[in-house]
């Protein structure tokens, strides 16, 4: 798969507008997402962990009872990258079929 370019300051700002609930945190995309227990957390997680592997693009999170908290980044670029974006909105649209 073809691994894109660290994208400038610019272009995440700009792409960001359109994710709310994600900001910049220490170098990286950061959201938090709480769901109603373990099960529903964890499930979401499975979720996209499938979908992670399939794009070769992996999560850094962690899992707290109902609270999962996600970190993306693009390791081999030094940088956030498209494939965050499109990692991020995975997330979300996986979090709206998941009991909230
Ligand atoms: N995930 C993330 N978040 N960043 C990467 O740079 C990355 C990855 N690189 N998953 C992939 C795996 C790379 O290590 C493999 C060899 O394709």
């Amino acid at each position: 798969m073809k691994r894109p370019n660290k994208l400038s300051e610019d272009d995440v700002r700009a792409r960001l507008s359109e994710l709310s609930a994600w900001q910049m945190a220490d170098g990286k995309l950061h959201r938090e997402f709480q769901f109603v227990d373990f099960v529903q957390a964890f499930g979401f997680m499975s979720s996209l962990a499938l979908v992670a592997e399939k794009m070769d693009h992996h999560p850094e999170w962690s899992n707290v009872y109902g609270r999962v908290v996600i970190e993306l980044r693009t390791h081999d670029a030094g940088g956030i990258t498209e494939l965050d974006f499109e990692l991020a909105k995975a997330a979300d649209r996986l979090a709206e079929k998941t009991h909230e």
